[in-house]
């Protein structure tokens, strides 16, 4: 009971060395990359990397969410962050929730659990912690591989407190709630800090919409406010710097 009353207060459980050195090694190794192939003009002739698949039987992990809130999960989508030493980007802080809100789930359907595949001493992840007891707005913007993301804006995020740096070694599992506001920064150091996201979802409960193509044809319409915004047609998008 500990357990759960300390996950629904923090939004999030830490636990130590729950994959071993050979399963982290392991999902390394077999990670594959996708590239994105199904993008519209100007990114369809571009070689953007967006998803990073590999396989992993994640009953470990599964068996963990189940201590934490007495649900059977199953993992809906597991992927690789590589992170990679000297230009892998930050992810801006955000609700995961976010990108399901417009799917018939509600949010306690969902959990996320973070895996470390290495020591992630340069870009670990941040997290506020408590902020998951309600929806913030979030902006989309395109990152400098033109893929679209979306983050919580900065005035909302003045007003959280608690920020933590989550310290992670290899093998540690943070599970949190689909609405934990979390973010880590880029990796210009040596080394590459690759970590894993398996998506869970209670089993049972499924949905047949998908945001994809919303996402798809939202990153033309922000590129397209930067033409129209050059053009005197529009006030200055959110990352437009010039
Ligand atoms: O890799 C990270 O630091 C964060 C990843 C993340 O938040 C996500 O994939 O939703
Ligand atoms: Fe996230």
């Amino acid at each position: 009971m500990i357990l759960r009353d300390n996950y629904n207060i923090k939004g999030y459980h830490l636990e130590k060395s729950l994959l071993s050195f050979h399963d982290c090694k392991h999902i390394l190794k077999q990670t594959t990359t996708h590239n994105e192939t199904t993008k519209e003009f100007p990114y369809s002739d571009c070689d953007t990397v967006r998803i990073f698949n590999f396989e992993y039987d994640p009953r470990l992990i599964l068996e963990v969410a189940h201590k934490i809130t007495g649900k059977n999960y199953e993992s809906w989508m597991q992927k690789v962050n590589i992170r990679n030493r000297y230009d892998g980007s930050g992810e801006y802080y955000h609700q995961d929730f976010w990108w399901r809100k417009d799917e018939d789930l509600p949010n306690e359907v969902y959990m996320q659990c973070f895996v470390a595949l290495t020591d992630l001493r340069f870009c670990p992840l941040m997290l506020f912690e408590g902020s998951h007891n309600k929806l913030l707005d979030h902006e989309m913007f395109l990152d400098k591989t033109g893929i679209s993301k979306y983050k919580v804006k900065n005035n909302d995020l003045d007003k959280l407190t608690n920020l933590k740096t989550v310290h992670m070694h290899q093998g540690d599992a943070l599970f949190f709630n689909y609405l934990l506001v979390h973010g880590s920064s880029s990796n210009p150091f040596q080394y590459d800090q690759p970590r894993a996201v398996f998506q869970l979802k209670e089993v049972g409960k499924s949905t047949d919409k998908s945001n994809f193509d919303m996402r798809k044809h939202k990153e033309i319409e922000i590129l397209q406010k930067f033409i129209d915004y050059k053009k005197g047609q529009n006030s200055k998008p959110w990352g437009y710097t010039k």
